[in-house]
């Protein structure tokens, strides 16, 4: 019985066939989407695997997904649905998650963008009124794995922390909000919108006009941010640039994208209170990941439940 490793063109494969080698040297890999001994395939680690691709294994008996964004997986309509996804949680992808969005925060709330703009200028100039991290609440939309750590981290900064997730959440220092009924007044709080949601049917393009026009006013940054490291779909782009040209958003972090990469010609490149990055706020780590994508396989083939299995209905 053997594992597949499947991935786009943006992954080096052999990194994770040497790893499953080192840490697990009895263990057949194949990774190779045209093999002839596809058929012995049962476990598959998966990052953007060709569409039918999955439905073609007769013996497929676990697909792990190697990130914590399914949406990729789920929308190959020919995998049997028996058939479970498990998915990355993981400290050190959950870390480097936090770190992308504390960066991108800071930057925000310090005013760096304008700062960088002077220091090219030679301007010695203070921005004057800026806020203490107390005065400035950052809303976090998505309260998993991800978006629970980014607020620990944000907290010990000082910012004031509201949430908002599908089912009401109790996380330490965060004020939550829930559901359709709860965005109202989640956004009216936030001065610093962080998206950590994943793409489902409800989430897509759920970041447009409507929503940044109901962000906080008269907050102490003088106009919202958006930080948006969920997906890209998730976002409206030619929104996202008609609310910073019309003073509805003041800056963006943008780290995924409707279409990635990015096209050469989307003005967010140069847009001078836009930061782009390339769906890189939190990569899988190979080392880290396979320790526990093998442990799940040594506990399910030992007969004991896997961990973090995806809801197909609910879509995460
Ligand atoms: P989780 O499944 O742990 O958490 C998802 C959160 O989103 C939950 O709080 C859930 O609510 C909430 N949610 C889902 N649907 C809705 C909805 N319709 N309305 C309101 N809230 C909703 O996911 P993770 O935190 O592990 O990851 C989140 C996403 O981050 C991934 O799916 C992926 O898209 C993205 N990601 C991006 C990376 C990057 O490098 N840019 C890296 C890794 C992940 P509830 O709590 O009620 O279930
Ligand atoms: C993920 C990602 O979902 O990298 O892990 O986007």
């Amino acid at each position: 019985m053997a594992i597949l490793i499947s991935a786009n063109a943006g992954w080096d494969r052999q990194l994770w066939v040497d790893k499953i080698a080192e840490l697990d040297p009895a263990r057949d890999v194949i990774a190779d989407d045209a093999s002839p001994r596809l058929g012995e395939v049962r476990y598959a680690l998966v990052w953007k695997a060709p569409q039918v691709l999955l439905g073609r294994l007769p013996k497929l008996d676990v697909i792990f997904n190697l990130g914590a964004g399914v949406d990729a997986i789920l929308a190959d309509t020919t995998i049997p649905p028996h058939i479970p996804i498990v998915r990355i949680v993981d400290d050190n992808l959950t870390h480097r998650m936090s770190e992308w969005i504390a960066l991108q925060v800071l930057i925000h709330h310090r005013q760096t963008l304008v700062y960088q703009e002077r220091q090219r200028a030679g301007i010695w100039e203070d921005q004057p009124g800026q806020p203490a991290a107390a005065h400035v609440t950052v809303g976090i939309m998505g309260l998993g794995e991800l978006g629970r750590d980014a607020a620990r981290v944000l907290a010990a900064l000082g910012f004031r922390l509201v949430g908002w997730s599908r089912t009401r959440r109790e996380v330490p220092g965060v004020t939550t909000f829930a559901g359709d009924s709860g965005l109202d007044a989640f956004l009216a709080e936030t001065d610093i919108l962080v998206c950590l949601l994943p793409l489902t049917p409800e989430t897509t393009g759920i970041l447009d006009r409507r929503l940044f026009s109901k962000l906080k006013r008269g907050g102490p940054l003088g106009g919202p941010f958006l930080v948006n490291a969920g997906r890209g779909l998730e976002q409206k782009e030619a929104d996202i640039l008609a609310a910073l040209a019309d003073g509805t958003l003041r800056g963006a972090s943008l780290d995924v994208f409707e279409e990635e990469p990015l096209p050469a010609s989307s003005p967010l490149w140069r847009h001078p209170r836009v930061i782009v990055t390339p769906h890189n706020a939190a990569d899988s780590e190979p080392d880290s990941l396979t320790r526990y994508i093998l442990a799940q396989i040594a506990a399910h083939e030992a007969g004991k439940p896997l961990q973090n299995v995806v809801d197909r209905k609910r879509g995460y």
